[in-house]
This record gives C-alpha cells, sequence and structure tokens, in this order.
C-alpha cells in the first residue's frame, strides 16, 4: 500500500457546486443516481476529473446528458478518471451497492434492519464515485425512496422539503441542505424508529426542532441525551457565541457503530453507547460520556462543519479543537472548582494512560502528520487529546478573552472554507498581538517532551531560581527536535502552605499590579532558561505545571515528605492530585523493582509514608469526594508500565494488589467510614455531586474487598442486590468478581439474566469478566462460545476482546504467549469483516519492544504471523508494518 504525503497537496482539478441525489433503498441492492454540477479549478485546465469510488457498480455515466464512452474514462484501484470535461459540466452517476454485505460500516450498511452511513473519512465514495476530499464542499438536495412499513422514517441532513406515497407500498422523502459541506458529512437513515422531540429556543428567540430517534423500546432511555443537546447548544453560545443554525438538529442512534458518534451535518449518528440512558442500565461514567459526546458533536457544528479541513493531514483542527470545547462544556457544566479540577485530572489520565504511550511508540506521528497509509488509523489520541492539549496552551498564554478574540477572528476569516491548522494559529497569534511562529513545532514535531526542573534558593538575597530544561526524544523519522514554546504555570508554597506572591526578576520596576499573582506561567522557549523570583522570604516548595499547563513529562526532584506537603497543600487542585500519585509511583516502582529480584513482599510491609498521605485524604471531610476518589486510585498499571525500561506485567499486578491490600488494611476502619458516609440514599440521580460520592464509595468498596474476608464479602453481596442504580450494581459485581466470595459465580448469572435484553449492559457483562483478575486466556476463548458474543458487533468486538488485551495485562502477557495468539487469531478474524476495528486491535501490541526479551520474541512471532496473512487490509498493514520495522 501507497504512502499519502502532506507535502504532495494539490487543489482538486474541479469543484462540486451542487449535488442532488436519488436513493432507491433494498438492503440486498440499493440504486444510487447523483447529479452533480461541476466548474473548472483556475489552472486546471487539460487536467482529467478524478473520481473516487469502492466496492461500487458503475451502471451509467453521463456528461452533460449524454453517455460517456469507454474511451471517455478509465477506472481502476478506486479511481473514475475522465478525460476532456468541460469547464462547466453536469455529470449523472448511478451507481448500484449491497448495504447488508457491508460488514465495514463504512459508506451505507444495515444494522438491524435499518440503514445507517458513516462517510467520515474516505466513506461517501462507496455510496457514488465523487471528488470525495474535503476540500470539495457542496450542497445537497437528497431524495429517499423505500418500503413504507419497512423504512416508515427516512432522513437525511438540512430540512426536510417533501414526503409523499410513491404507489406499490413505497414512499420518499426529499432533504435539502442549505449549508456547503464536504462528502464526509453527508448521511442517510432510514427504518423503523421513533423519536423524543422538543422545540427549542435559541437566545436569538429562533425556534428550532430537536430530536433524537431510537429503536422502538428505547424512548425511556433518550432524556439524558436530549438534556445534553438543549446544555450543549445554551453553552455554545454563552461561551463562544456560535448559535445552531439549522431549523433542524436530529440525534440517531445505531447499535452498529465503529466508533462514538459522527457530526454529519444536522443529522448526528451516534453508538447506542453514547445516547441511551436511564438509571437500571447506565452507569455514573455513561452519563458523563454521553454528555461529552453529545457537546462534541453539536460542537462540530461549528468547529469541523462550517469551518473544515483543507486535508485529512489538518484533522486535529477540527478535533482537537473539539475535544478542547467538550471538556470546556463539561467543567463548565460542573461550574464548581473543584468540580473543574477533578474534570482536568480525568482528562490529563486519559492522556497519560493513552497518548503518552502512543508518542512513544511505533505509531508516533505529530498532531500535524506528513504522511500516512490508511487515513482512518490516525483518528488517535494524538489527534484528539493532545491536539486538545495544544488548543489549550493557546487559552494558557492568551487568556480565556484572547482565546475567544481568537475563535472570533478565526470564524470572521474562514467561515464556509476548508483551512489548515496554520490558519487556526494566525488567527490566534493575530488576535492575541503575539508571535507563535515556534508554537508550530507542538503540531510538526511527535513525542512527548521532557521539562527538567532545577531551583536554587539564596537566601541573603532573598531570590528563589527555577531553571526548566526541556528535551523531545527521537520518534520514527524525526530523530532531532527542536525546543517548543512551552507554558509552564508555577506557584511558591511558603511553609505553612501558603502561596507566596511572585515577582519576576525581569519584570523592571516591579510589578504595577497592587497585589501580586500567584500563580505565574513561565514561557519556556529555549533548550534551558533561569527565571529569578525576588523577596521571597523563605525557601519554598515550588509547584510546577498547574493545571497541567502543557502536554509534557516533568522531571522534578521532591523529598516524600515535601510530596505529602503538597498533598496536603497545594492550592493547585490537580498539583495535590498529582503529588500523591508521584509518591505512589515511586513505591510501586522500588517494590517492582524488588519483585524482579526475587524479593518477597512482605505483608506487614511499612506503608508508612504513602498510608499516611491516604489517610490524611480520606480523613480530611472539607475534601470533595470526587476529588478524593482520584487522589486515592492507585497509578494504573499501564502507566506504571511506562515508566519502567523493560516491562513486567506480572510484578506490576503483584504489586499494585499488595498495595492496595496493605492500604485497605492499615485503613479499613477509615474505609468503612468513607462507605457509610457516603451513601446516596433516595433515587438515583447523575448529577457530579451525588456521583462523586458514589464513586468514593465504590473505590472504598473495592478497598475492603481486597482483604477478600467474609465481611467483605457480606458488604459487596448486600450492595449487589439493592442496588437501584447501575453504577451500585455494576461496581458490586466487580468488587465480587475479583474476590473469591462464594456468591460470585450466581451474582454473574442473575446479571446476564436480569440484563439480557439489553445489549449496552450485556457488553459491561463481558467487558467485567474480560478484565476480571482470575480471566485468562482460555476463559476468553470460552467466553467467545457464548450466544450472546458476535465478533461482528463492534461494541461486543470490544467488550470482550480489547478489554482482555488492553485490560488485563497480567493475563494477556501470560509468559506462554498465549494471549499474543488469541490476539493474532482475533486481528486476523476481523481484518476480513471490519478493518478499521481490526486496525484498532492490532494496536495492542504496539509497544512489544518495552517487554522482557522472552516475551518479546513471543510478540514478534505473533505480529509476524498477522504481517504474513493473505488479504490485509490497509488499515492493519499500516500498523503492523510501522510495530515491526
Ligand atoms: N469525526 C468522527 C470520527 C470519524 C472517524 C472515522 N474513522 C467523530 C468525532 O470525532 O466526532
Ligand atoms: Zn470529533
Amino acid at each position: 500500500p501507497q504512502a499519502i504525503y502532506r507535502k504532495d497537496y494539490t487543489p482538486p482539478s474541479y469543484w462540486v457546486n451542487t449535488v442532488e441525489m436519488g436513493f432507491d433503498l433494498d438492503p440486498d441492492l440499493t440504486r444510487v443516481a447523483t447529479r452533480m454540477t461541476l466548474s473548472r479549478n483556475i489552472g486546471s485546465r487539460g487536467k482529467s476529473l478524478v473520481l473516487y469510488g469502492e466496492s461500487l457498480e458503475l451502471v451509467q455515466l453521463r456528461m452533460n446528458g449524454k453517455e460517456v464512452g469507454k474511451r471517455g474514462y478509465t477506472l481502476g484501484n478506486g479511481v473514475l478518471e475522465i478525460f476532456n470535461v468541460p469547464a462547466e459540466v453536469t455529470l449523472d452517476i448511478e451507481t448500484a451497492l449491497r448495504p447488508n454485505q457491508n460488514t465495514s460500516l463504512m459508506g451505507l450498511y444495515t444494522s438491524n434492519g435499518n440503514f445507517f452511513t458513516q462517510c467520515e473519512a474516505e466513506g461517501f465514495r462507496k455510496i457514488t464515485f465523487f471528488p470525495d476530499r474535503p476540500d470539495v464542499m457542496a450542497t445537497y438536495k437528497v431524495m429517499l425512496r423505500a418500503d413504507k412499513d419497512k423504512y416508515p422514517v427516512l432522513l437525511s441532513n438540512g430540512n426536510l422539503i417533501e414526503e409523499g406515497d410513491l404507489g406499490d407500498g413505497r414512499h420518499y422523502a426529499v432533504w435539502e441542505d442549505p449549508f456547503k459541506k464536504p462528502s464526509y458529512l453527508f448521511a442517510l437513515v432510514a427504518g423503523q424508529l421513533v423519536c423524543q422531540e422538543e422545540t427549542y429556543k435559541l437566545q436569538s428567540g429562533r425556534e428550532v426542532l430537536l430530536q433524537v430517534w431510537v429503536e422502538e423500546g428505547n424512548l425511556d432511555k433518550t432524556q439524558h441525551a436530549m438534556d445534553s443537546l438543549k446544555n450543549s447548544i445554551r453553552w455554545d453560545e454563552e461561551r463562544f457565541g456560535l448559535e445552531l443554525d439549522l431549523d433542524r438538529f436530529m440525534i440517531v442512534a445505531v447499535g452498529d457503530f465503529n466508533m462514538g458518534a459522527m457530526e454529519n451535518k444536522g443529522l448526528n449518528i451516534f453508538n447506542t453507547k453514547f445516547v441511551l440512558a436511564n438509571p437500571r442500565i447506565a452507569t455514573d461514567a455513561d452519563y458523563a460520556g454521553i454528555e461529552s459526546v453529545v457537546g462534541h458533536e453539536y460542537f462540530h457544528n461549528w468547529t469541523g462543519n462550517r469551518v473544515t479541513c483543507r486535508d485529512w493531514f489538518q484533522l486535529s483542527l477540527k478535533e482537537g479543537l473539539t475535544v478542547f470545547r467538550d471538556q470546556e462544556f463539561s467543567a463548565d457544566l460542573i461550574g464548581t472548582d473543584s468540580g473543574r479540577a477533578v474534570k482536568r485530572i480525568e482528562d490529563v489520565r486519559v492522556l497519560r494512560q493513552a497518548q503518552f504511550p502512543e508518542d512513544a511508540g511505533p505509531m508516533a506521528h505529530p498532531v500535524r502528520p506528513d504522511s500516512y497509509v490508511e487515513i482512518n488509523n490516525f483518528y488517535t489520541v494524538t489527534i484528539y487529546e493532545k491536539g486538545s492539549e495544544v488548543v489549550r496552551m493557546y487559552q494558557t498564554l492568551l487568556g480565556r478573552d484572547g482565546f475567544r478574540k481568537g475563535m472570533d477572528l478565526y470564524f470572521q476569516r474562514h467561515d464556509g472554507q476548508a483551512v489548515t491548522c496554520d490558519d487556526f494559529r494566525a488567527a490566534m497569534a493575530d488576535a492575541g498581538g503575539r508571535d507563535l511562529s515556534q508554537f508550530e513545532l507542538w503540531y510538526s514535531q511527535a513525542g512527548t517532551p521532557r521539562v527538567k526542573v532545577e531551583t536554587r534558593y539564596d537566601e541573603v538575597a532573598q531570590s528563589y531560581m527555577i531553571t526548566l530544561t526541556q528535551s523531545c526524544p527521537p520518534t520514527p523519522g524525526q530523530p532531532n527536535k527542536l525546543p517548543f514554546h512551552i507554558p509552564v504555570a508555577v506557584g511558591l508554597l511558603d511553609s505553612g502552605g501558603r502561596d507566596m506572591p511572585l515577582v519576576l526578576d525581569s519584570v523592571e520596576g516591579g510589578d504595577d499590579r497592587s497585589v501580586a499573582p500567584t500563580t505565574m506561567v513561565l514561557e519556556l522557549t529555549e533548550p534551558s532558561q533561569t527565571f529569578h523570583f525576588r523577596n521571597v522570604r523563605e525557601e519554598p516548595v515550588p509547584s510546577v505545571l498547574r493545571n497541567f499547563s502543557a502536554p509534557v513529562i516533568l522531571d522534578i526532584e521532591y523529598t516524600d515528605a515535601q510530596l505529602a506537603f503538597l498533598m496536603a497543600n497545594d492550592s493547585d487542585a490537580f498539583n495535590r492530585w498529582e503529588a500523591g500519585q508521584r509518591l505512589a509511583m515511586r513505591r510501586m516502582l522500588a517494590l517492582t523493582e524488588a519483585v524482579k529480584n526475587g524479593e518477597a513482599l512482605d505483608r506487614n510491609a511499612d506503608e508508612n509514608a504513602l498510608g499516611a498521605a491516604f489517610r490524611a485524604t480520606l480523613t480530611d471531610n472539607a475534601l470533595d469526594p470526587a476529588f478524593c476518589e482520584l487522589a486515592l486510585t492507585l497509578p494504573s498499571e499501564s502507566v506504571v508500565a511506562e515508566q519502567m525500561d523493560v516491562v513486567h506485567p506480572q510484578a506490576i499486578h503483584q504489586v499494585r494488589r499488595f498495595l492496595r491490600r496493605a492500604l485497605a488494611s492499615a485503613l479499613r476502619f477509615q474505609w468503612e467510614v468513607a462507605y457509610q458516609s457516603n451513601r446516596t440514599p433516595g433515587a438515583y440521580s447523575p448529577d457530579p455531586v451525588s456521583a462523586g460520592k458514589r464513586g468514593l464509595k465504590n473505590l472504598a468498596l473495592s478497598y475492603i474487598v481486597e482483604l477478600d474476608d467474609g465481611d467483605a464479602h457480606k458488604l459487596a453481596q448486600s450492595q449487589y442486590d439493592n442496588a437501584n442504580n447501575m453504577t451500585d450494581r455494576i461496581a458490586a459485581l466487580s468488587a465480587l468478581v475479583n474476590s473469591n466470595a462464594p456468591g460470585k459465580d450466581a451474582a454473574l448469572a442473575s446479571f446476564y439474566e436480569d440484563f439480557k435484553q439489553e445489549a449496552l449492559v450485556v457488553d459491561k457483562w463481558f467487558s467485567l469478566q474480560a478484565m476480571a483478575r482470575h480471566t485468562d486466556v482460555a476463559a476468553v476463548r470460552e467466553l467467545m462460545n457464548h450466544p450472546a458474543f458476535s465478533l461482528r458487533n463492534p461494541n461486543r468486538a470490544r467488550s470482550l476482546i480489547f478489554s482482555f488485551c488492553n485490560g488485563n495485562p497480567a493475563q494477556f502477557h501470560a509468559p506462554d504467549g498465549s494471549g499474543y495468539e488469541f490476539w493474532a487469531d482475533q486481528v486476523i478474524a476481523l481484518n476480513t469483516i471490519n478493518p478499521q476495528v481490526a486496525a484498532r486491535l492490532a494496536r495492542s501490541l504496539d509497544r512489544w519492544r518495552k517487554y522482557a526479551p522472552e516475551l518479546q520474541d513471543r510478540m514478534r512471532a505473533a505480529l509476524q504471523r498477522v504481517a504474513a496473512t493473505k488479504s490485509l487490509s490497509k488499515d492493519v498493514h499500516e500498523v503492523i508494518s510501522k510495530s515491526l520495522a
């Protein structure tokens, strides 16, 4: 397969002005008639017209009404090239396709008997031949025709302008989207669906129709999505002055979907997982996920749809920005400072858990990649989450108001256009009156920068110096890196734990502000820089990278005592959490080293430093329970693995369990108190305060159950039996399943019986077992034989296979390599069904070079077996060959 390079970008030879489509929907053979008007681009005289098409039968091709003869075009390798095309032209193309056989879930496909589309990134070419690239924007008018009984609902983008009967039991609907859009935002839905709808009044007074479409029987699960949509609309008006531009906005839920959701203009299509919720089936995390994904897709209407990407290398232009917007949306909805901090910590956890490893592995790529083989492989945590961090840094550098000015200028300049990351950066720089040229390196250089912190206090001069030194490891194709422009937010704590006023020496004649700030953003732009603070009365404890002001790894030396001090006193909640994580990480790495050296972990080992810090947090009643939960959660096994040169998954697992048991037994009474005092009696509500309490209560339960005694089992069993919501039920079930409680098998069985009609809950049932500590490869293979299991449904495949390969490291990395054989079997099986899903799974062995040599050999063998498979998709091929390179 051929790589595509960013430097090779050329504008299209023809623009498309209008598109009219007629669909005769039939699951076995759908016919699509497309009429488009095109205009030749300047400077393209003599160039042919290039259209893309895949898995399509070309039934007819006409140019200005006349059939194009065999010599007028070539067709092969997914490209239809037409020669001698006039400057202004009308094309008529008829195609035929087979939705029922489309298991890739790209283009037009069926799910449970209904029709859906997914066109991003390059799915429209599976519907008709088209210049399927995001810089070609056109208006669309679409007529859908189908059997009226089987497909009573017919939806597409924009406004419904006509509908009626056709005779023969068939009917039609005509939709028109007034806004120009790239083909990847096209969508249609047809089938037996019902909706919850509401009219909503915008701030301007205009009324819009909001609908959430689901299969019959799910109408009791749409309220939260509807509420989230209304919150999103209001938030974008208030925070960014952006109004919904259509009269109708629809969300449709589908059970077979490759990812979370899709922002098609006016017709967002969602994985059921991010729409359906009620207390019986959804957890607090599900409620939060729905809110942020509904927000994310809605916010794309401006950042992605109105202003879109020139080419797919610019993907982060819309994705990084829209993730930033959805993160801010969720934080603003919680409203409190501590709620914002909790949200920030959760987002940084995702970055560290998933993006840092990507940035350090064989698939590392810049936020704006230079090349790709398959664009679908580049919907990554780097493009999304690191991209969001890059956008956040503009806000840190320019301030909230400055950032808003930059956004306003961006829309003023580019509304209706397909643009680049440079255009976004220019709007920020121009609105803020700042030179942001060095900031470009955040887009072009891969890898996670490290920032080393050194300090010196001069008591006589009452001055304090902070030296920051940056570096960035090599990544594929990028051996040497230039220094980044890094905003580092710092504060200084006095011995009483209070923030000291900050006065930088470089500020002439002191600060003209009457009150000195207590947090300052230092801008690191050189390889190394020293910042001098004056009037520093005593040697402070520095709090560096407050609120995680840049996506870097901070190397800073603290004593255990300083970490405990920061954990107790830092006014920056993020760094309070961070101090606790550093303390825990230090202990976990030391113990893992001990296990690797064959030393036994003493059950009565003294866990004083960590134990005391945990005790202080757990007994501080002034702390927000949601924050406590995060502070009392040990770094995950994969985050610990990232810190090691040679990873020993079983040793890490053993250590994390050992520490959890030690903390459980040392603090048992306090865990019991936390359990009791964070109960949330009464009707379930997913609000952040209640969810935070449940989170801490269920963390306490999980620690208590580590002790695996009768009382602990009873507590979990009783919570399981009496739960009135899924959060508490699944937490109790998970505690039971990870213990030796006598009732655990019965609980698993009853859970399945109670929820077997709810696909999303059956997913949870598989996933919980896949990640349980007793579940080995053989047990997972056995679960695949369960009648409810299917590889074809992405959610189900993810719930069992991905959960095991990514979420149960100690079992997956079994020394005999059986986990890797299992992985290879599933990648190969999925490759023929759904290349996108297969390629995601293929990433699970990404970091194979980090493991002990015996494991490496077995991983390489599994990778090579996949590589040698016949008819490997380019999706899987790209991932595997980069892993082996
Ligand atoms: N833009 C889509 C992702 C499409 C993925 C295509 N493989 C969802 C989102 O980011 O909102
Ligand atoms: Zn997105």
